[in-house]
């Protein structure tokens, strides 16, 4: 296993239980990049420092045991601006990194099909833009002595190189984006419903859909197995079902608009099944649920949403008790117990979908 430390700027001074989650939650998807997290950092400030995120004390405590520990990255869970990073990359001498681009690594292992490939590379660039820039700009005022000389040269090069590169994605994403456009137009003109299996990574959104369809897609215990939508018509025709990428914990909205392929899915269903993993700890699960029906308000699809927590099979009768308690700030919303690997409640479910068709 690599070594990995972890950092974080805590600016809500009443979080005392959610920003513990977040942090194990960025520490488990360190662990699926075989990072292993040997120590880490919260700093309480009012925002985070312009410099270095933390404080400039902080960050000479953390070179402190950067320097001793010897870890092969730092990661923030707080996205970063180029500068930040620039100035604590120069002061570990390691490379630093933000739950974003943590993320966008995992994407980049598990992508298989093209059109992953290409959004997640757009995304990358997007995200590294401001960071190349403002580190070849750094590298190219060094070498600055009075003529235009070749670090200048080299800087326009690497800059025109990455917006060249970022036209062809932006075309080749289009492309697709076009024909999945008219494939949508052509089911609504059937009068056909589209439901969408939305939710969080490893819900069993994959599991529930191949139970539905009797395909046989990729499921796995590892976070984001399905990158691009997966489709298919059910009911003999009469419905068609979609599945879709996850969603993490405080998702950068970046990166929710780079995969826009899978927002049109989203937005053009008639109705999205949101995905959750009813064993996870009370709080994780309070906070997914949250997140996720806020992210669905912002992108205007919240009253399309039917709630499905699924595993249940994992939990105790008690448990579900206490989740029906979530329900009160779910609202006037449906809610599904099931297991998908024991069929539990599934056939309420299909009940539920084959009144929409
Ligand atoms: N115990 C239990 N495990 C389940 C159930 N449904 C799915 N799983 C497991 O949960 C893991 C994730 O399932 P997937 O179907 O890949 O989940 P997903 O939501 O599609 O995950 P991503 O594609 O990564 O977003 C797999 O190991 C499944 O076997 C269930 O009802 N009970
Ligand atoms: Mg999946």
């Amino acid at each position: 296993m690599r070594k990995a430390i972890l950092c974080m700027v805590k600016t809500d001074i009443h979080d005392h239980v959610a920003y513990l989650v977040k942090l194990r939650e960025l520490e488990k998807l360190l662990t699926t990049l075989s990072y292993n997290t040997i120590k880490k950092f919260v700093q309480s400030r009012f925002k985070p420092s312009v410099n270095y995120c933390v404080g400039k004390g902080k960050a000479y405590e953390i070179k402190d045991v950067v320097d001793k520990n010897k870890p092969d990255i730092v990661v923030f869970y707080n996205v970063l601006t180029s500068k930040q990073r620039y100035n604590l990359e120069k002061l570990f001498g390691v490379p630093v990194y933000d739950r974003y681009d943590v993320v966008l690594e995992i994407f980049r292992e598990a992508a298989t099909d093209k059109l992953s490939k290409l959004q997640i590379e757009l995304a990358s660039i997007e995200k590294e833009f401001p960071y190349v820039k403002l580190r070849a700009s750094m590298k190219y005022l060094r070498h600055k002595a009075g003529f235009r000389g070749p670090g200048e040269y080299a800087y326009h090069k690497t800059i025109s190189a990455l917006h060249k590169r970022i036209k062809r994605l932006r075309s080749d994403i289009e492309k697709i984006k076009k024909r999945k456009k008219m494939q949508i137009d052509r089911i609504k003109e059937r009068g056909v419903p589209i439901v969408c299996i939305s939710g969080c990574y490893n819900a069993g959104k994959t599991s529930l859909f191949n139970e539905l369809t009797g395909c046989r897609k990729p499921v796995s215990d590892m976070p984001f197995t399905t990158l691009s939508s997966k489709y298919s018509s059910i009911f003999n025709g009469n419905l068609y079902l979609v599945d879709t990428i996850g969603f993490v914990l405080d998702q950068d909205p970046r990166l929710i608009q780079s995969f826009e392929l899978n927002l049109m899915d989203i937005r053009s269903s008639n109705r999205l099944l949101v995905m959750f993993d009813a064993s996870d700890r009370s709080e994780v699960l309070k906070l997914k649920v949250d997140m996720l029906l806020r992210m669905y308000k912002e992108i205007g699809v919240d009253s399309k949403l039917t709630l499905v927590f699924n595993k249940i099979d994992k939990i105790k009768e008690s448990r579900i008790e206490e989740l029906k308690k979530i329900e009160s700030f779910i609202g006037d919303k449906q809610v599904f117990y099931i297991s998908v690997r024991q069929r539990m409640n599934v056939e309420e479910l299909v009940k539920h979908l084959k009144e929409l068709s």
